[in-house]
């Protein structure tokens, strides 16, 4: 050891809790007496900063909900939080931060390197309830039920004991239930999908139904799959944040989180094998939840992408920096009260105005460094639930577009940048997309497009009525045209030339899409 060497703080656990400083709020109830009764897939920052907090709030109440947290890739969550025995600290960026120790998971497994533990976890009596965040992507979706084409969905039912998707976990879970005559378990998704369970649930069935068709009646006549809509601000954790943790705490944290103050977590009343006392928490339980997270998605994830894809456009790194340039500022809030908020079918008693006047001071909270490129990440599966269904509902109702196809095009200039600077995308149509965009901006009639394997996202699309996806002519908008063939993010709406049109003028208005351009684009509300 050198002489410089600097101590290294123990590192947070069961027995270090106790002499944390008094400032770092902790688990009020006793952490031993717990029993898991939930398993949750994707323990990601969000699911540690959002539910698992939530679920922390509840357990003095009732022991009976602490978490068992499932990896469905790699195991670095469970190697970071096991030798702390699932502890890790929440920071809470207001103001003044606030560090709390979050206790609710008490057990870490990752699927492909433990799967018996997994199943064996999923079959317990005293799980009732299965929550996932796995993103977007995660889910295998098409139009409507799962992508049966998806490697993944392939894979696991060829190999049902083995499986390596969500839903494959969820029907083995079940299926182990159901042989052993136990009850099944509610499974609640909250990821940010218009009717997210409702999708969840049609494409569990679908599955079930290729494996054992009886398998698939049990679970549709037992197992409920309530709607969730969840809002909380979490940008990914840094270094900078573990040694503010270290200093803060005095002890070491493998992997701390943070998060705004500001959350909200809204779900369907519909849990039939009981459930944590949520309520005491302050989650809010409805018996309709329709138009929350319609909501939510469209007024405050798209305006989000949109300053992620147009924002960096403008060679901005962070959402509270998007939000101090008000050429950007202004347009995003336009975008809102113009263009979006009409296309809602808002919940009684909900106010637009303080919810967009909310949303853009959360926006600005300098508090927080939520990096656009952290937002950009998986456009092809963003850009249609945000975005997309807003503009099919505005071309039904005779509404303009153009300024909601100025994001769309924001992100075809994006993916192109990236691809011709050979900075990777980080999407599941990551090497179409780079092949898409690294292409001429002139291109041919008719450009097939193909390999877009693990995307039915297009079809994820909320409100569109059905069509032809009919491949689109080439011509005016140089680099439209070649994206527009992607079924995968655009079809249907690429058969409708109005959207086609208006996308290509957004694309021109974007010009060579360097920051003056894009400001220009921005104050002309993407006319060109
Ligand atoms: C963001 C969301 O990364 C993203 O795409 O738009 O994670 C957003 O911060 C949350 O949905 C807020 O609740």
């Amino acid at each position: 050891m050198s002489d410089s060497a600097v101590p290294v703080p123990p590192r947070l656990c069961d027995a270090t809790l106790a002499g944390l400083p008094a400032h770092v709020a902790r688990p009020a109830y006793d952490r031993t007496r717990t029993r898991i009764g939930v398993v949750h897939f994707g323990p990601g920052a969000f699911h540690r900063a959002h539910q698992a907090a939530y679920l922390d709030a509840v357990l003095d109440a009732d022991p009976a909900w602490a978490i068992c947290a499932v990896s469905l890739h790699s195991p670095g969550v469970r190697d970071a939080l096991r030798p702390q025995d699932g502890l890790y600290t929440l920071v809470l960026q207001g103001e003044r931060p606030a560090l709390r120790v979050v206790g609710s998971i008490r057990e870490l497994l990752c699927a492909p390197q433990e799967p018996e533990a997994v199943l064996a976890r999923l079959a317990d009596r005293d799980v009732r309830l299965v929550t996932l965040t796995i993103t977007e992507k995660g889910y295998c979706l098409s139009a409507d039920g799962v992508d049966l084409a998806h490697p993944d969905i392939v894979h696991d039912l060829a190999s049902p004991e083995m499986p390596a998707s969500a839903i494959g976990w969820l029907v083995a879970g079940l299926r182990a239930r159901r042989d052993r005559g136990f009850e099944p378990f509610t499974v609640l998704s909250c990821d940010n999908l218009a009717d997210n369970g409702g999708r969840l649930r049609r494409a569990v069935l679908q599955f079930a139904a290729q494996l054992d068709p009886r398998l698939a009646d049990w679970i549709e006549t037992g197992v409920a799959f309530p709607r969730s809509m969840v809002d909380s601000i979490t940008p990914a954790s840094d270094d900078a944040l573990r040694a503010w943790v270290a200093a803060q705490a005095g002890v070491e944290d493998a992997w701390p989180v943070q998060r705004e103050p500001y959350t909200q977590w809204v779900v369907e009343d519909h849990f039939p094998h009981g459930r944590p006392p949520l309520e005491r928490a302050g989650v809010v339980l409805s018996d309709d939840i329709a138009g929350y997270d319609r909501a939510k998605l469209r007024l405050l994830n798209a305006p989000h992408s949109a300053l992620a894809y147009l924002g960096s456009l403008l060679e901005i790194d962070t959402v509270a920096a998007a939000m101090r340039e008000p050429a950007l500022a202004g347009f995003v809030e336009r975008l809102m009260q113009q263009d979006i908020v009409p296309t809602l079918k808002l919940p009684r008693g909900f106010d637009p105005d303080a919810y967009i006047d909310a949303i853009l001071a959360r926006f600005r909270n300098p508090a927080i460094a939520h990096r656009l490129a952290q937002i950009a990440w998986d456009g092809s599966q963003k850009i249609p639930v945000r975005l997309l269904g807003t503009i099919a509902d505005a071309l039904a109702a005779g509404r303009p577009i153009e300024r909601l196809c100025l994001p769309v095009a924001g992100w075809l200039h994006f993916v192109r940048r990236q691809a011709r600077h050979g900075v990777p995308i980080v999407d599941p149509l990551a090497d179409t997309l780079a092949r898409v965009g690294a292409a001429g901006s002139g291109e041919a009639k008719g450009e097939a497009v193909g390999g877009t394997a693990g995307g039915t996202v297009g079809q994820m699309v909320d409100g569109v009525a059905g069509g032809t996806t009919g491949k689109v002519a080439g011509g005016a908008a140089g680099g439209v045209d070649a994206f527009l063939a992607l079924d995968a993010v655009f079809a249907p709406l690429s058969a409708d030339e109005r959207f086609v049109a208006a996308l290509r003028r957004a694309y021109a208005a974007l010009g060579d899409a360097s920051p003056a351009a894009v400001a220009a684009a921005l104050a002309a509300d993407g006319r060109a």
